[in-house]
């Protein structure tokens, strides 16, 4: 968009007096940063109208993309640059002597999700703007995001993230569209003048949908998409039954706070009281706007398209069900065949625990119109199947079983389409978690391997780096990813690989001052920066990384004048508050920190950062920074991963399992450009199915192994209670359930590979340039055109010189 430095310098004085009726040079930093966001909100105004009218007036296919999070992260920067303005911003701020930074880190982040799936789902709103597709989020507007996480003594300590204090500028409340969702009760059916049989209630919680809606900025083709959050009040004509503030809690709870839970399912009745809220919330706006269009109700999946991300909003299929036979008085068949061609499904796990399964009871209490609905499709599918598959396939996917509504099976037997987030995922969904189904309906499974949006992840991320590609490849590349691959013809040329180590240092720099103003720690921008950040949880293996950090350490107590390649470990992690392993692990993780980043003997050689609270805004500081990539979960266990594709994309080498989307990193980039190490996802299948792992064999016939094991209960880590005990009972005694022993030596070794291979620096940057350069298959614009193509059927809406332009990958 077009604005001068002039009038935006006139504007923003103009924005901050109404705001605050004082003089800009008075401001605090928010309030700086507040007239500035609703500034730029006012330049995407006319934007998000147009793009909304555009699609009524096209009649355009929608998708709506159902999740319980999204993690934006802070949208200034990225608004201002979607939209072509970030130069002039800057400027025009620097003009009144304010630093755009400055106020950029004065937004809080939004942290409306746990990790990967939530940052996923807000990769692919870029996306879908980015691309000029009409992609809409739906999801919950929690008033408390994920925990603030602090270290007391070392241990995790978990605060309430109070992200709308300073107000949230880029949200719209919007009065006009809210909804109204109905709890428990009773239900029963009448049959009407008509001959149609209606539900009646009596006594239901009702509870007033508000939603808030903010503006997706695609890039650079004026498309502005919506992301609607939903959030639980008082219908106001009910205000006066409620006489104390405690009365109205079950209603304000509702969207008070995200579940904290990233690995396990929690069966509280609070969650299910907000998926159905979303969902119904969400269900409705859509049939609304198919009312007031007067879209024929068969056309429905012609002109939408339902995604749930997850099984948590899997309750669209009987609501979408309930909607279409109740309200619109179809036939079941009709609906039903509606309903199914217009969901489809994601999976993001294979962990057992984390699989939702709801008590029947509960569901029938809390919602028993749903509840009918589902035993009515669950009837009509053994009906089906039965005949055709026999009993056990029946009962094994059967959505009630003893007791339980199994989520998975009603996202997977009422949408067309289920697919897994990376090849081996997607292998693992269809020959083991939902090895039946896909013998019932092997046509509905389709591999989706994730993706990240260069756009924040590297262009703004890392802004040096970008330059330089620039610079070496023009800019293509920003608009067509496939471009950067022009990259990998500048492998030898020794200009590029110095001005790609300086790129490096730089950034080393910049995060060693921020390590030294947050953590007190220094550390040697010089010495090898090895990065894991992700949730802590023990498939994630962070303490095989503690096992060799503290190998390390004891090689370099017995010897201290040898050569050592000097290392920074880094972890950012958050373990869910009632995850007592994983914090365990974070203790003992601080506790070595203490004690290597203040031993004289080590010095330089040996350092460990383990910052606070990480989330969205950390990672923007932390990857463009990072050498090496930590990807060490066991083989199988990892979905896809997602920061392992931007680490990459940043030009750190990956350290990996053949785990999750890191094969398809290694098959792009080739296996000499990264280190792959440990027992493949076939060997853990085959080591778990013989049931031969002796975890106690390897700790006495390894002496290596023994050493480090045995130092985590010596006394050698101060200040621990029982928590190497813990880890070493854990791995030792109770058989170590992630062959974390099983994977060491091969992990110490492919280490010492990295030490060799960072002494050489000029053959280190020559494989960094060809990461970079071989990620632009893990561009989320690739991912977002598949899912359009073969899932959605969706199209961009932009002329094909606008924005984003993807040929071939
Ligand atoms: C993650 N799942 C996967 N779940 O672990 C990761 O491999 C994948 O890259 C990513 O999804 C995106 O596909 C994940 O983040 C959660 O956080 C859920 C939150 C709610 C409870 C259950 C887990």
């Amino acid at each position: 968009m077009e604005v001068t430095v002039k009038q935006f310098v006139k504007e923003f004085k103009q924005q901050f007096q109404s705001m605050y009726a004082y003089s800009y040079e008075e401001g605090s930093n928010e309030q700086l940063y507040n007239a500035l966001g609703l500034l730029v909100k006012n330049y995407i105004s006319s934007y998000w109208k147009e793009t909304r009218e555009k699609y009524i007036k096209n009649s355009v296919k929608q998708v709506y993309y159902f999740s319980m999070e999204f993690l934006p992260g802070r949208q200034l920067r990225s608004n201002a640059y979607n939209l072509g303005l970030l130069d002039v911003v800057k400027e025009g701020l620097s003009e009144l002597e304010l630093s755009f930074d400055q106020l950029a880190e004065a937004e809080a982040d939004p942290a409306l999700g746990n990790g990967g799936l939530g940052r996923l789902a807000s990769c692919f709103m870029d996306s879908l703007a980015s691309l000029g597709m009409a992609g809409n989020g739906n999801g919950i507007r929690y008033q408390y995001g994920l925990f603030r996480q602090k270290f007391v003594d070392g241990y995790q300590v978990e605060l309430p993230e109070n992200w709308l204090r300073y107000r949230n500028v880029w949200e719209t409340r919007n009065d006009k569209s809210t909804c109204m969702v109905r709890f428990g009760g009773n239900v029963w059916l009448e049959e009407n003048h008509q001959g149609h049989l209606v539900p009646h209630y009596e006594n239901t919680l009702n509870v007033l949908a508000v939603p808030y809606d903010t503006p997706m900025v695609g890039y650079r083709n004026d498309t502005v998409n919506n992301l609607r959050l939903w959030s639980a009040e008082i219908p106001v004509e009910e205000e006066a039954n409620y006489h104390t503030i405690e009365e109205t809690e079950p209603i304000k709870e509702i969207t008070q706070v995200l579940y904290p839970d990233d690995s396990n399912y929690e069966g509280r009745l609070l969650r299910l009281k907000q998926e159905y809220f979303m969902v119904s919330a969400g269900v409705q706006s859509i049939i609304r706007h198919f009312r007031k269009y007067n879209v024929p109700r068969k056309n429905i999946p012609d002109k939408v398209a339902i995604h749930i991300n997850d099984t948590h909003p899997a309750l669209v299929v009987p609501e979408l069900m309930r909607i279409l036979i109740d309200e619109e008085h179809l036939s079941w068949e009709q609906a039903w065949e509606i309903t199914f061609k217009t969901c489809s499904y994601t999976n993001h796990t294979i962990l057992r625990e984390a699989l939702e399964k709801w008590p029947i009871d509960m569901m029938k209490e809390l919602l028993p119109r749903i509840y009918m609905i589902i035993e009515e499709i669950n009837n009509r599918f053994v009906e089906n199947t039965l005949p055709l598959y026999g009993e056990r396939i029946t009962w094994q996917t059967a959505i009630l079983q003893n007791g339980v509504v199994n989520m998975a099976h009603l996202a997977v037997i009422g949408s067309h389409s289920v697919n897994g987030v990376a090849k081996l995922h997607t292998d693992i969904l269809m020959n083991d978690v939902l090895k039946d189904f896909f013998e019932l309906y092997p046509e509905r499974f389709n591999n989706k391997t994730n993706g990240i949006t260069q756009r924040r992840w590297v262009h703004l991320a890392n802004p040096e780096l970008t330059k330089l590609i620039d610079e070496k490849i023009g800019e293509n590349w920003k608009l067509t990813p496939s471009e950067l691959k022009v990259f990998k013809g500048f492998e030898k040329d020794k200009d590029t690989l110095n001005k790609l180590t300086d790129v490096k240092l730089k950034n080393k720099k910049r995060l060693a001052d921020y390590i030294k103003e947050v953590k007190g720690i220094t550390v040697d921008p010089n010495a090898l920066f090895d990065v894991q950040i992700k949730r802590l949880h023990a498939y994630k293996r962070q303490h095989l990384n503690l096992l060799h950090i503290l190998h390390r350490y004891l090689e370099i107590k017995a010897d201290p004048s040898a050569d050592y390649v000097p290392r920074v470990f880094i972890f950012g992690a958050k373990a869910a508050p009632s995850y007592h392993y994983a914090k365990q692990i974070i203790k003992v993780i601080n506790s070595l920190a203490d004690l290597v980043n203040n031993d004289p003997d080590v010095g330089d050689k040996l350092k460990i950062v383990f910052f606070e609270n990480y989330g969205v805004s950390l990672a923007e500081k932390i990857i463009p920074a990072a050498d090496i990539s930590e990807q060490i979960s066991l083989a199988s266990m990892e979905a896809s991963g997602t920061s392992n594709m931007k680490l990459m994309a940043n030009g750190a080498l990956t350290l990996a399992t053949l785990d999750g989307a890191n094969i398809e990193i290694k098959d792009f980039v080739g296996e000499e450009n990264l280190f792959v190490f440990g027992l493949s996802s076939k060997e853990v299948y085959e080591l778990k199915a013989n049931q031969s792992y002796q975890a106690r064999e390897l700790y006495e016939s390894n002496p290596k192994l023994k050493n480090v094991l045995d130092a985590l209960t010596s006394g050698t880590i101060p200040n621990l209670q029982d928590e190497g005990y813990a880890l070493f009972d854990s791995l030792v005694n109770f058989n170590d359930e992630y062959f974390v022993l099983k994977d060491f030596a091969s992990y110490v070794e492919a280490q010492n590979k990295v030490d060799d291979l960072y002494k050489d620096q000029n053959e280190w940057a020559r494989k960094s340039l060809l990461n970079i350069a071989s990620s632009a298959p893990f561009s989320a614009d690739y991912t977002i055109q598949r899912y359009a193509d073969d899932i959605w059927k969706v199209r961009s809406c932009v002329e094909e010189d606008e924005g984003v332009h993807l040929v071939d990958e």
